[in-house]
């Protein structure tokens, strides 16, 4: 049984390719397949940001400016997301989830 944290690992790995492998490359999200990642999988996230935003955040995790974010890039925008969350947890210790 894995544990926890590699069990996230494995669901941020097969998140991705659940998602990139809609259309065009396979192993790299259009602007689509991210927008409908970010829906789905990060609804807190994108709950409260709108259609510019959300074109705005492609263009900034699309590092290498091919118009698709690969893993690398994608794996980036996470480790961004952790650290938010890390901040937040900070100023609010007792919101933090609590593992069994
Ligand atoms: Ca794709
Ligand atoms: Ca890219």
């Amino acid at each position: 049984m894995a544990s926890p944290l590699e069990q996230a690992l494995a669901v941020m790995v097969s998140t991705f390719h659940m998602y990139s492998g809609k259309e065009g490359d396979k192993y790299k999200l259009s602007k689509q397949e991210l927008k409908d990642l970010l829906m789905k999988e990060l609804p807190t996230f994108s709950g409260q940001t709108n259609e510019a935003n959300l074109q705005q955040l492609m263009r900034h995790l699309d590092s290498n400016s091919d118009s698709e974010v690969d893993f690398q890039e994608y794996v980036t925008f996470l480790a961004c997301m952790a650290m938010i969350c890390n901040d937040f947890f900070q100023d609010y210790p007792d919101k933090m989830p609590r593992m069994k």
